[in-house]
């Protein structure tokens, strides 16, 4: 991509002020991330081409990326911070097309930090209590959303991508890979069985995030406090309880995702302990017995889908994640499959604490 390239795209939108850099940021594993400096006093902005690929309708996803951020502006003291703002192209579309690609703008939240691991139990809270508070603000939320992934956090629907990759073993690795295939398959049951409380009601749906790891969440730099969740590519609706599973994975690993040293690799009930706290003072009120009672269980769950996605993606030749090299997946694989081993053992301890906080 070269910097003539990206001007001209970034001009299509309707920024304020002159283009003085753009540069990539960040290390997510989907889309391409920039930040667009401008001159004097006019705002900086956010540029990302949407991985196309990963997301069939990028339209789809604008549209609701917008209609959740405008009803959360709505409602808080500072809604230039406190949500992402799109920015229209000039043509007054939520994207620009160019050869194939999609590319977006929103403004640049600055004065904030992110994060890649929870360094402190005080960090923990906050990301728990901003999850829990962009759950809150969304809850009244009644248009409907596109489905921008199909089937996300859909076990069912990830078990019948599963069987379809391990039967095509696009890229010849199944034979080798017997012992983490018993991984998957050894749970394929309990975690149907979850699913379907989810698919006959017991547990109930709402516009969720879908993605909260601890990168996603940007937290005000002067205070250390949550300001707000970024990363809402993949808004839709499920169980709220996806994004506190999703979100242990990343605050209560004592490890990296990635971590090739496994035994730096596991749960840490401090973490869970604070990240719980925070979450539950957003949402203890709303939310109902069975969601209580599966709570903890959805940490091992978006785990556990976690190592099946990872492991897909490994069998399908790497072509969902970015990897930094060959055996990147194989590594994510064996680190979440440690963690989930973590949480299998910790299990009725983070219930314990799930029981108390809700008390
Ligand atoms: P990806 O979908 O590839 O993960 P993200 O939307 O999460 O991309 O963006 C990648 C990183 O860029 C984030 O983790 C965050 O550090 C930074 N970032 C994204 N949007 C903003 C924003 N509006 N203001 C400031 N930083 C941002
Ligand atoms: C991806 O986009 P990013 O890097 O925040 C992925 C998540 C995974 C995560 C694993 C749209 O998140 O579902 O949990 O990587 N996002 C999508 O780190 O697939
Ligand atoms: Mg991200």
């Amino acid at each position: 991509m070269t910097d003539e390239k990206l001007l001209s795209i970034a001009e299509r939108f309707d920024l304020e002020g002159a283009i003085a850099s753009i540069k990539p940021l960040g290390e997510g594993f989907i889309n391409d991330t920039f930040v667009i400096r401008t001159e004097g006093d006019a705002p900086d902005y956010i540029l990302q081409r949407k991985n196309h690929a990963v997301f069939p309708d990028v339209p789809g996803m604008m549209e609701n990326i917008l209609a959740v951020t405008e009803h959360i502006k709505a409602k808080v003291a500072d809604p230039l911070r406190e949500t992402l703002t799109v920015v229209r192209a000039r043509d007054g579309k939520l994207y620009v097309e160019d050869e194939g690609n999609f590319w977006a703008v929103c403004l640049f939240i600055a004065d904030t930090s992110s994060f890649d691991r929870a360094d402190s139990p005080e960090l923990a809270y906050q990301g728990g209590v901003g999850i829990g508070r962009f759950q809150a603000l969304l809850a009244d939320f009644d248009k409907p959303l596109n489905e921008t992934i199909k089937g996300f956090h859909n076990i069912r629907h990830r078990f019948a991508q599963w069987d379809a990759a391990v039967a095509a073993d696009a890229a010849g690795r199944v034979a080798s890979l017997a012992e983490e295939i018993g991984w998957v398959e050894s749970r394929r049951r309990e975690m149907l069985d979850f699913w379907a409380l989810v698919e006959d009601g017991t547990i109930p749906t709402h516009v969720t995030h879908n993605d909260t790891k601890i990168s996603n969440i940007l937290f005000d730099k002067p205070t250390g406090k949550v300001l707000c969740a970024i990363d809402l590519d993949t808004v839709m609706s499920s169980t709220s309880l996806n994004d506190f599973g999703d979100a242990i994975r990343s605050y209560a690993n004592t490890g990296a995702e990635d971590d090739r040293d496994l035994d730096n690799v596991e749960l840490s009930i401090e973490m869970f302990r604070a990240y719980a706290d925070g979450y539950l003072s957003q949402q203890r009120a709303t939310m109902t017995q069975s969601e209580l009672d599966w709570l903890a269980f959805s940490a091992r769950y978006i785990t556990f889908e976690q190592v099946l996605r990872f492991l897909m993606d490994y069998i399908d030749g790497d072509k969902y994640y970015k990897t930094a090299y060959p055996e990147h997946n194989l590594v994510r694989t064996r680190a979440q499959y440690k963690l989930l081993q973590s949480m299998e053992r910790r299990y009725d301890e983070m219930c314990a604490i799930v029981r108390e906080l809700a008390k």
